[in-house]
């Protein structure tokens, strides 16, 4: 039984204003505080990000403040993960608790015997990017895993290989640009990634209302296709062959103009020499005369940005075809310029100072399938076989932060059915999800409102340079910790316990450094910025303070390369065209299944909030009426979808939005597992599409290739 929290101190009645940090967009917020409650929540219009935006989501907020299934204190798990009884622990007994099987796991079985998840949430909490990457080192293994391997970890070996740092990450200048290539994301319902872009709708019209178009290639009619000046169909997990294609017109027909700062322009021409149109059209079913028209376009236009997310980030090709993009923009002279795309100039740069490192490449391996670290990371997609798998190194403890891998890595059911074999799980989250109720601790820390912001990550993504602190609108109980603090009680314990210890001296630092609030960190950090932003500033501006538009010509200063040239053809990329050229096709009557974002779903939380989830259902598989009609299926009925891992029963819903061929679910649902206290969740139909997706299909980088899964589809 969890009890209510003890009450805390009240915010003053009145307008209080907040970062959302729920998704990339970092929309300002201004609630209404009456009677020490939301009463109201609206974009804040002085923003000079997000201009007054705010999506469901960002309305949603305060739901999870005040959501009574959100856990407080921590909690031990009593009887197994699918009848738990939770009870609850005071904060010692429960940082004590983990802390020694941590450390006794590490003892008994050695340093990779644990590991470690870090979900999204991470980036977007302030106290996990100060103090969580101590938390991270505290913890000697190598089985580090993150949310990065089924999202972006192609756009960062990409970048840390052509330009030498893993975040150095060029942003389309959205508000001046002429042309904006869209390839496989959906900012209509998702305000953009890798591309903080508040308000996409009304900086869209802006676009096309100053002329400019935007060009949609997807396998399915998005919301942002329909808003679009253009829309392409590719199939999934092929624009690699449309991006190299349009690579091979720009070099064969001399339209590209680099810049002079770039080493290995003969080797991309030899590349992408017999990419042609022709070959791209029989892969992807882009006409090859759209490519070459595209080409031309891009390569006349003054101002014209290239940009993928997950549409191409999550495919078997997936490195592939952001080197493309990057080549596309630095050959036709948009990269460092304005209306092409551009790195930032945030007022904490934190490339420039060094706080995350460049990024290396195959340091160490996975043990069961040799698979290569990226920037310290191993592809969550190993994750099962490493618990799984008997032998020196096994996993034997999990840490999660912040995650819900059951739901968001490929077979998840396939971790789901492992996690019970663990010796030990402890989980740093405010909800018991379909992950966290295989932990046996669960820590919970405070939630976004009860804490203090400033983003440290998506400041550095954002089309215009801003910067905005918000202090946290509640204070927190005396029976709350935040984030930072549980890394610092369980880094303090975790170094008593380590048999080798510390030097005084670094223990001592270290241990100075996790007593440092977040917010003193960012002040600190401030106090050495460029751009002469200070915390006392911000806190004088809580709409935040606006640092002007991307700046151009910043290359191949800010290059981190060894010879300070832009890398156009590093040697981990060619190698992969060879695997491109060995490519299979899909099997004759498979369907290729791809996932989709909703503006009111975020990955797979939030569904507690039942102004988000009512309404019209949309966990439905979607898939054109031709291929229903073939297969003898009828629309709204029951469907059984098959791929080489798993299975799932679900609506479907015929969509001539779809390419026929492909099929769509959701990624984030698939709730209602025994023993998830998100019995209001619990309450939404739907299944995980990941249940279907494949642990073996990876990019090069590691990355999962969650788009373009065969699949089958028939009747019950
Ligand atoms: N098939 C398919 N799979 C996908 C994707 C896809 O498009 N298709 N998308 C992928 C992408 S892009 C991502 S980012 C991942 C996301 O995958 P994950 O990061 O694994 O999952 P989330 O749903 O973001 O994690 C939500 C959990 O974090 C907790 N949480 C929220 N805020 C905080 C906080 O401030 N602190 C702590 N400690 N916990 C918090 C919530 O309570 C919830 O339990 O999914 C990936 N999986
Ligand atoms: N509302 C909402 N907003 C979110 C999130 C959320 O869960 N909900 N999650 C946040 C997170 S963590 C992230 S990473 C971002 C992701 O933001 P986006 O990258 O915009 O993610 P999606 O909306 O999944 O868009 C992926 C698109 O790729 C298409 N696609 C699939 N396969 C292919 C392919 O092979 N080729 C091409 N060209 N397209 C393909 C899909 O049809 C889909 O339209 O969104 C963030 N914002
Ligand atoms: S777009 Fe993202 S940041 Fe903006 S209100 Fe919605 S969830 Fe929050
Ligand atoms: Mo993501």
């Amino acid at each position: 039984m969890l009890l209510p929290s003890r009450s805390a101190t009240q915010p003053r009645d009145g307008i209080h204003h907040v970062s959302c940090n729920l998704c990339e967009a970092i929309c300002g917020l201004r609630l209404t505080i009456a009677d020490g409650a939301v009463t109201g929540v609206r974009g804040d219009p002085a923003d000079p990000l997000s201009r007054g935006h705010v999506c469901p989501k960002g309305v949603a907020i305060a739901d999870v403040l005040t959501d009574p299934e959100r856990l407080r204190r921590p909690v031990r798990r009593r009887g197994p993960a699918d009848d738990p009884q939770w009870e609850e622990l005071d904060w010692d007994e429960a940082l004590d608790l983990v802390a020694d099987r941590l450390a006794e796991t590490v003892e008994r079985h050695g340093r990779d015997s644990l590991a470690v998840y870090l979900g999204n949430p991470n980036v977007h909490s302030l106290g996990s990017m100060t103090h969580g990457t101590e938390l991270a080192k505290a913890l000697p293994t190598r089985n580090r895993f993150s949310a990065t391997s089924v999202d972006q970890l192609p756009a960062q070996l990409v970048a840390s290989l052509m330009y030498g740092h893993q975040l150095l990450l060029p942003v389309p200048d959205l508000d001046r640009t002429d042309l904006l290539l869209a390839v496989g994301y959906n900012p209509m319902a998702s305000n953009g990634s890798l591309m903080t872009v508040p308000d996409f709708p009304a900086r869209l019209r802006e676009l096309q209302g100053r002329g400019g178009r935007l060009v949609v290639l997807d396998p399915r009619r998005t919301e942002t296709a329909k808003v679009a000046d253009q829309h392409l169909f590719v199939r999934p997990g092929t624009d690699v062959h449309v991006l190299l294609a349009m690579v091979h017109v720009l070099l064969a027909e001399d339209l590209a103009t680099p810049p002079p700062y770039v080493a290995g322009l003969d080797k991309v021409r030899a590349a992408v020499a017999d990419r042609t149109p022709e070959a791209a059209e029989a892969a992807s079913g882009v006409p090859a005369e759209t490519i070459r028209a595209l080409v031309r376009e891009l390569a006349g236009a003054e101002r014209a940005a290239v940009h993928g997310r997950i549409g191409v980030s999550t495919t078997e090709f997936g490195t592939l075809a952001q080197w493309a993009i990057q080549l596309l923009n630095l050959l036709t002279g948009n990269l460092d310029r304005v209306g092409g795309t551009m790195l930032t100039s945030p007022a904490i740069d934190v490339v420039g100072r060094g706080l995350i490192g460049p990024g290396h490449r195959g340091v160490w391996h996975s043990r069961v399938r040799g698979l290569p670290e990226t920037a310290g990371e191993l592809p969550v997609a190993a994750l099962r076989e490493e618990i799984e798998t008997p032998g020196e190194g096994q996993v034997r403890a999990l840490l999660t932060m912040s995650g819900n891998p059951v739901l968001s890595t490929p077979d998840g059911a396939g971790l789901d059915r492992v996690l019970p074999s663990l010796d030990f799980m402890a989980a740093i989250d405010f909800y018991v999800n379909e992950t966290t109720r295989h932990a046996d601790v669960i820590l919970p820390p405070t939630s976004h409102l009860e804490r203090d912001h400033y983003d440290l990550v998506f400041h550095a993504l954002a089309v215009r340079n801003t910067a905005r602190f918000s202090p946290a609108v509640f204070r927190k109980s005396s029976d709350q910790r935040h984030d930072w603090q549980i890394y610092a009680g369980l880094v303090r314990r975790l170094a008593a316990r380590s048999p080798r210890r510390l030097p005084w001296r670094r223990r001592a630092v270290r241990w100075a450094r996790m007593r440092t609030s977040p917010a003193r960190v960012v002040s600190m950090l401030l106090r050495t910025s460029r751009t002469g932003v200070t915390l006392r500033a911000l806190r004088r501006a809580p709409s935040g303070v606006d640092l002007g538009p991307l700046q151009p010509d910043q290359l191949p200063g800010r290059l981190r390369t060894g010879d300070g040239l832009v890398q156009a053809a590093p040697e981990l990329v060619l190698a992969d065209l060879d695997r491109l050229g060995s490519a299979r096709a899909p099997e004759p009557g498979t369907l290729l299944l791809i996932g989709r974002r909703h503006q009111r779903d975020n990955n797979s939380w939030m569904h507690n909030a039942p102004r988000l989830t009512k309404g019209r259902a949309r966990h439905h598989l979607l898939m054109h009426p031709d291929d229903l009609a073939s297969r003898g299926l009828t629309d709204q009925s029951l469907v059984r979808v098959t791929s080489r891992v798993g299975e799932v029963v679900v609506e479907v819903s015929a969509s001539t939005d779809m390419m026929p061929g492909v099929v769509s679910l959701p990624h984030g649902y698939g709730h209602g597992r025994p023993g998830t206290a998100m019995s209001t969740a619990a309450q939404v139909p739907g299944v995980s599409v990941n249940d279907l997706t494949d642990p073996l299909l990876l990019d090069v980088s590691g990355n999962a290739a969650l788009s373009g899964v065969p699949v089958t589809v028939t009747c019950p």
